[in-house]
């Protein structure tokens, strides 16, 4: 353990520089002020700037790490699948049946029968789920899915226009522009990189115009933004469509960008001024359909066309939706007709990974899980272009994993799953349509569960196992999205109770499955200074541990497609045609009219317009909740306190309802109702409703979930990119009856 004497305090107080790295947006110092081998207290970098400063989930960590609630022994269960009644046994009992669970499935139905359900929960290079990952394909493989919860869309839409998904730039950037738009993202909460608010800070004090554009008036517009405009769900391709109408037919395009740079722009423009389809994009077309005013629109696209270098972020929210890829592909069109790419202050939207660091060892391309041998490249993947679109026909998309447990081959899928093994993953919580989560959770064979906590998913393991945090372990974490760093996470305390890392888990497990050892031979340590030396920018591996992290000097900021821009001839685009894709030819050869190579404005079954809005008018949001990342830091009281869970309504839905603040309703579609208080807030825009997602699912004898899981309410749908459905379903919100408490 690396540790030095506390300045501030007592001599028997040691500070371990640790980290906190779940799947949060961040990835953060931690300096672990530990006495008698228990963490008193944290707080965080107040070292050189850039500061890798946590946020308030990270401070709060104690009461996570020491909560009662933590799974102290592993577990048997012995009520119903889904009860939560368990018995404990010892390790051995527990990965003894595991064993033998896993080996009679593999020789009745075969490897691709095995699911894993590999979640996000620990962001560690060493820890988590890849152990697992490993120990599975030393096993003769498993099925995994495609079509990732966070951003199948944007990185559709990134590939499709750019090739690539790194497409950001540095947030010290966005100071070199004249206007920033913040389309759908709100980092205040999300943070996205730990200096990004005080980068968005530095913006508004230089007096460079924030336009935030948000169903909600969230915390980055009340803190950042000069105009806040709000915008119905689900429309904003419309709107961005319409700006490009304005800057067409005012002449603010940028002639010689489009003509050096892209492909395809007169199909674009054809579509726009209605001569493909009869209907001219204007701004009272698109008002229309988002609300938004004409004149807004109009204001909007001539500020942002003639404010260069102008930056337009385009968040990952309004996309984790149906048809969400056109508002990506809208966002990054848009981008590209004003020439606002590859120059200082400018911003390519896109996925916006920026700073991405190389492995000098070179990685295999092709899969090494036997189950996915010789499968055909899947209908609608970019499967020419390199990289990033998991293009394996093997896997089943994550919102389809509970119709493949309960249909299967039969069913079209490729294979009938009899078996799930979790790890770091609250999938029942975190993946939509929960009743039928149950159902195939029910209809399985064997589950295995490795948990920090009794989650609603832990609940439905056969056998439950303690897994200890990242306080309790040395891991090293790469940046969230695009950050120029790594932090070092110095084991600061024991594993508590008999919980143990994942690794030393799947080190037991493989000997007893009669596998190689594999990673299992290496020390901790061993294996992370070998992950470090991977890295060409990792480079003193001793200051890194004794830091827990290393900011990496740039010696310019990240402006993604620079070279593209400057020197086109030796680099061209990563696309197929060597240019931004306006119009993308891939797209094309699939034919789906609901992947046109055009960006386009599309509806769906669950829009605002929809029959089915006449029985659920109000459009439900699910996003990410300031105090939890996902469902984690769910039961931690403090953050609990902070900002209780609630269902976000605008005052003019909650009085034709009868709802007052504070009171408790309902919150129901077709597939299913919550319980939930209301806040009543004009921080919403009339007709959309907002609960964030991962609130713990908590059904009553009724059915009702009272503990107010989003996805009980989003539907299991996916668009043809993969993009989920989890911002478009359509509710109804009534009072809930008297509860006795
Ligand atoms: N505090 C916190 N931070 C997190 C996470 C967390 O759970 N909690 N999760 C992390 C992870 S894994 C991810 S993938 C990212 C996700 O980051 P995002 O996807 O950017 O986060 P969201 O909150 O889902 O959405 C961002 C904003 O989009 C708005 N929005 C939703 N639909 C629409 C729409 O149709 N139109 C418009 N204009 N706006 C819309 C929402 O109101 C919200 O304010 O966040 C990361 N950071
Ligand atoms: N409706 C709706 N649903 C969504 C979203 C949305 O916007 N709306 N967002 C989606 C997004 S972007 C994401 S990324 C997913 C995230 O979904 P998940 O990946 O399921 O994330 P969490 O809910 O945080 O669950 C992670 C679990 O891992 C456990 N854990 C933490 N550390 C470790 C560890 O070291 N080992 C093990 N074994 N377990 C550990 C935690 O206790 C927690 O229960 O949710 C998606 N779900
Ligand atoms: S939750 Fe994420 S952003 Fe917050 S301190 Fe932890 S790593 Fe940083
Ligand atoms: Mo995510």
């Amino acid at each position: 353990m690396i540790a030095k004497k506390s300045a501030l305090s007592d001599e028997d107080i040691t500070i371990v520089p640790t980290g906190c790295c779940h799947d949060c947006g961040g990835r953060c110092v931690l300096k672990a002020h530990v006495k008698d081998g228990k963490i008193l207290r944290l707080e965080t970098d107040n070292g050189e700037q850039p500061q890798i400063r946590a946020c308030l989930r990270g401070r709060a960590y104690r009461q996570r790490l020491y909560s009662q609630d933590r799974l102290k022994y592993p577990l048997r269960r012995v009520g119903d699948r889904g009860e939560g009644k368990f018995e404990r046994v010892s390790w051995d009992e527990a990965l003894d049946e595991v064993a033998s669970k896993m080996t009679k499935i593999k020789e009745t139905y075969g490897n691709s029968t095995i699911f894993l359900a590999a979640g996000s929960g620990n962001q560690g290079m060493l820890h988590g789920a890849p152990p697992v990952g490993a120990m599975l394909l030393a096993f003769g493989g498993f099925t995994r899915i495609w079509g990732v919860a966070s951003y199948e869309a944007p990185l559709f839409a990134s590939m499709a226009t750019y090739g690539t998904i790194k497409t950001g730039n540095s947030r010290e950037d966005l100071l070199n522009s004249r206007l920033v738009i913040i389309w759908g993202w709100n980092p205040a909460n999300t943070i996205w990189d730990p200096e990004t608010s005080f980068t968005l800070a530095k913006v508004r004090e230089k007096g460079i115009k924030i336009v935030v554009l948000d169903s909600r008036y969230t915390d980055t517009a009340a803190a950042f933004a000069h105009q806040w405009i709000p915008i119905r769900p689900g429309t904003d391709a419309a709107m961005l469509i319409a700006m490009a109408y304005v800057i067409i037919t005012e002449d603010m395009v940028d002639r010689a960008f489009i003509e050096k740079y892209t492909v395809g722009f007169e199909k674009y423009r054809d579509y726009i001024l209605g001569h493909e389809d009869g209907e001219p994009k204007t701004p009272k077309w698109a008002e229309e359909i988002t609300t938004v005013p004409a004149e807004t629109i109009i204001t909007l696209a001539r500020e942002y066309a003639l404010s260069k270098p102008a930056a337009l972020i385009a968040g990952w929210g309004p996309a984790r939706a149906a048809r969400g890829e056109q508002y990506s592909r809208a966002a990054n069109v848009l981008t590209a007709i004003t020439g606002n790419i590859g120059i200082d202050g400018g911003y390519a939207s896109g996925f916006m990974r920026a700073y991405s660091s190389r492995e000098t060892a070179s990685g295999t391309h092709g899969s090494r899980n036997p189950v996915e041998k010789d499968a055909p490249p899947r209908k609608n993947s970019l499967y020419k272009l390199r990289g990033g679109t998991n293009p394996n026909s093997a896997r089943i998309h994550s919102a389809k994993v509970y119709d493949a447990i309960l249909r299967g081959r039969a069913g079209g899928y490729p294979t009938d799953l009899k078996m799930a093994y979790v790890v770091a993953s609250n999938h029942l919580n975190q993946h939509p349509n929960v009743r039928r989560g149950v159902e195939a959770f029910k209809a399985l064979e064997f589950v295995v569960v490795h948990e920090q906590f009794m989650t609603p998913t832990a609940k439905f393991g056969d056998i439950v196992l303690p897994v200890n945090t990242f306080m309790e372990r040395n891991d090293i974490a790469p940046p969230w999205l695009g950050s120029p760093y790594y932090i070092y996470l110095n084991k600061a305390v024991d594993s508590l109770f008999e919980s143990k890392s994942d690794l030393d888990i799947v080190r037991e497990l493989s000997k007893k499955l009669g596998l190689p050892p594999g990673l299992g031979a290496m020390k901790e340590e061993d294996i992370l200074r070998t992950i470090a030396g991977r890295r060409d920018d990792i480079s003193d591996y001793e200051q890194m541990k004794r830091d827990g992290v290393v900011k990496i000097k740039l010696s310019e900021l990240v402006v993604s497609f620079k070279e593209q821009v400057e020197n086109p001839d030796s680099n061209p685009f990563p696309t197929l045609s060597g240019k931004i894709e306006i119009y993308c030819e891939h797209l094309a050869e699939m034919d789906n009219p609901l992947l046109p190579p055009i960006p386009k404005y599309l509806t769906h079954s669950e829009s605002y317009d929809s029959p089915l809005a006449a029985k659920y008018p109000l459009q439900l949001l699910t996003t990410h909740y300031k105090t939890r990342a996902h469902s984690t830091w769910h039961n931690v009281p403090w953050l609990q306190e902070i900002e209780p869970h609630s269902v976000w309504i605008n005052p003019v839905d909650a009085e034709k309802r009868g709802i007052e603040n504070g009171v408790r309703v309902y919150v129901f579609n077709d597939r299913g109702k919550i319980r939930i208080p209301a806040k009543v807030t004009e921080r919403i825009m009339p007709g959309v409703v907002n609960v964030s997602q991962g609130a713990w699912y908590d059904p009553n004898e009724q059915g009702v979930d009272i503990g107010g899981c989003a996805n009980v309410l989003t539907d299991d749908a996916h668009s043809p990119s993969g993009t989920h459905h989890m911002n478009s379903a359509l509710v109804q919100v009534e009072p809930a009856e008297e509860v006795v408490p």
